[in-house]
């Protein structure tokens, strides 16, 4: 007999986290799930401060995100950037007259002194998001990706230079400073939280900036959910993303299991594809669950049946760990 979830904290990055979280924001009543987003992708531009993993999870979550991209507003103009690329101005880093909004409203936010989740909170209300959309951090925290030629900012790294150059390693600049978000440290000490979820966002420059704050590994290890993580590999590539790729320039196999492996004993649970289904044991041979279901999210329905996969899976984990 398993009894229902109560609360589940779903940790997300880019595009393909938001597609699950989704599914979440679905299949959960309001309350009962809470986003906790990377930041680490945050810089400032034009002078004005761009979070682009909260915006695509907001955008998604309030179905305001552009179906082509996944990041950006849907029915997107571009006169100013347009008049920008007249002045001479800088327009690799594509801002649409509707996204810009968000960046002028948060940035003069933040310049009244309020915090980057209060922020967040009133940006998700706006856009009638009825479930808690919580930063990682207050502070910021800027991803930075090693590579032959030096180091690169995230954005230069993933926009300008569209993942070209090979990596050789990731730093998380301000990360040794930044407190994790006090809401996530009282969710992740609340009794009724049931579980855990690392959404299929990459590893490397999704999760890991969220995994490596002080504290946030021991916080996750200590709390009496399961962490389960999906896989973002499918059959040995990236549904979107450079993750396959990082993952040969690191000179790790590019696999699903390399990503249980990466994530290691702080998960209780790893979902792969049913494509990789062939996996199952080594992940289990790993000292975690493991379980394979259809996991390439294409429709709603599709998000929607993950959710409920994944949240069977933590109800059956919970379920054989009971006492
Ligand atoms: N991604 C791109 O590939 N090109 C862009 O010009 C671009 C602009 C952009 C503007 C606002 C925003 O919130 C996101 C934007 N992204 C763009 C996506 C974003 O940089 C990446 O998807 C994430 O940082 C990776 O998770």
């Amino acid at each position: 007999m398993t009894r229902p979830l109560r609360r589940i904290l779903a940790l997300t990055g880019g595009v393909g986290g938001a597609k699950l979280a989704l599914g979440l924001a679905n299949v959960l009543q309001p309350g009962q799930v809470t986003f906790l987003v990377n930041t680490g992708d945050d810089f400032d531009h034009l002078g004005l401060r761009i979070c682009p993993d909260i915006d695509t999870l907001l955008y998604t979550l309030s179905d305001e995100a552009n179906p082509e991209t996944g990041w950006g507003r849907r029915n997107e103009t571009w006169h100013c950037l347009e008049a920008l690329d007249q002045l001479g101005g800088e327009t690799w880093f594509r801002l649409g007259d509707r996204d810009l909004a968000t960046h002028l409203t948060r940035t003069l936010a933040l310049a009244r002194g309020e915090s980057l989740t209060a922020v967040t909170a009133s940006l998700a209300s706006h856009l009638g998001i009825p479930h808690p959309v919580l930063p990682m951090t207050d502070q910021p925290v800027a991803t930075m990706i090693g590579t032959a030629q030096g180091e690169l900012a995230f954005q230069q790294y993933f926009v300008r230079d569209r993942c070209a150059p090979a990596v050789t390693g990731f730093r998380f600049a301000g990360s040794e400073q930044a407190g994790i978000n006090p809401q996530i440290e009282a969710l992740l000490a609340a009794p009724d939280l049931d579980g855990i979820v690392i959404c299929p966002s990459n590893p490397f420059v999704s999760v890991d900036p969220i995994l490596t704050l002080p504290g946030m590994r021991a916080a996750l290890a200590a709390a009496s959910a399961p962490v389960v993580a999906v896989s973002p590999i499918i059959q040995g590539a990236a549904v979107k993303g450079p993750t396959a790729k990082m993952m040969a320039e690191l000179g790790v196999p590019q696999d699903a299991l390399a990503v249980a492996r990466h994530y290691g004993d702080l998960l209780d649970g790893f979902i792969l594809d049913s494509h990789d289904a062939s996996l199952v044991e080594a992940v289990q041979s790993l000292g975690m669950d493991a379980i394979a279901t259809p996991t390439l999210m294409l429709t709603l329905q599709d998000k929607m049946n993950l959710a409920l996969a994944t949240l069977d899976f933590i109800s059956h984990i919970v379920t054989s760990n009971a006492p």
